[in-house]
């Protein structure tokens, strides 16, 4: 993270990272983000299921070792939580160095993985707004102490298409993380006219605290919008998926196998060694 960089992130609460990601692996995530929906979308309303602590009902892929609900009509958006097991083609972004150095610039304690969705947004989806305030400052805040950044969680959205406004950009209000007045508008990201949009090209990520208020324009087009979503937070915090919130990361022990000691303690909340 550079000097300019840390300063945007404190300033306004999220930075665009132009090119993080080569074409190359933008093709390799967006193939494999193709294949898991087609498999999402085939399984999505079958057993075994489990409620989430949120309300929503999810299925439980055996095979794939992934959570999915939602659907692919109009207006609606396919949820996959913990993508990670269903295929080593997402291994690359398991302490991806870029992204760790933008992560342990501004948590302070170890950091750990608490989250991983594939969100897929069909045409008329928007993601309703959320974070920002006093509600989520509690269990998300952020602060600048005299050592610096200290935030409880933050995301970094890795883009494999190009997202224009019109084709439902991830948006956010920004410095939004600063206040504690709740929002006087509503969650519809369309009608709040203090929400930015953040258009972006294939290989971009952005990278934000979740205290700062965001969601995702209504997609608009016939783009289906696919991008990956990568939480972390101090090691004591446990998952913050919907689908396992506030249980352990859920790693399958064929995940482990394949991780090195460094990408596997990044789901533990004690490290090995
Ligand atoms: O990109 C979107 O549509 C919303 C994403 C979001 O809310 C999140 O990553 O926390």
């Amino acid at each position: 993270m550079t000097e300019s960089e840390r300063y945007e992130f404190d300033r306004n609460g999220y930075v665009v990272i132009r090119n993080m990601l080569s074409s190359g692996q933008s093709t390799v995530l967006s193939d494999a983000i193709d294949q898991l929906e087609g498999h999402a979308l085939e399984h999505v309303a079958m057993p075994p299921r489990k409620r989430s602590a949120w309300g929503a009902e999810y299925h439980c892929s055996e095979e794939l070792g992934y959570h999915t609900q939602g659907s692919n009509r109009e207006g609606c958006t396919l949820m996959v939580e913990d993508f990670w097991n269903s295929d080593e083609a997402f291994d690359v972004l398991v302490n991806h160095s870029q992204t760790m150095e933008y992560v342990k610039a501004v948590i302070r304690e170890r950091p750990t993985i608490n989250n991983s969705e594939i969100r897929i947004r069909y045409r008329g989806n928007a993601s309703g707004t959320h974070g920002g305030g006093d509600e989520v400052s509690r269990k998300y805040r952020y602060r600048h102490i005299a050592s610096g950044i200290d935030c409880m969680m933050v995301r970094m959205i890795y883009f494999v298409h190009d997202v224009s406004n019109e084709q439902g950009a991830f948006c956010v209000v920004p410095a939004s993380h600063k206040t504690s007045i709740p929002a006087p508008y509503g969650p519809n990201p369309d009608e709040d006219p203090s929400m930015v949009g953040l258009e972006v090209k294939s290989g971009d990520a952005i990278f934000f605290t979740e205290n700062l208020r965001h969601g995702g324009f209504t997609n608009q087009s016939d783009q289906i919008r696919k991008t990956l979503h990568v939480g972390y937070g101090p090691h004591w915090m446990m998952s913050q998926n919907i689908a396992t919130m506030d249980e352990p990361q859920h790693i399958t022990a064929q995940t482990f196998d394949r991780y090195d000691e460094e990408q596997g303690n990044l789901f533990r909340a004690w490290p090995k060694n």
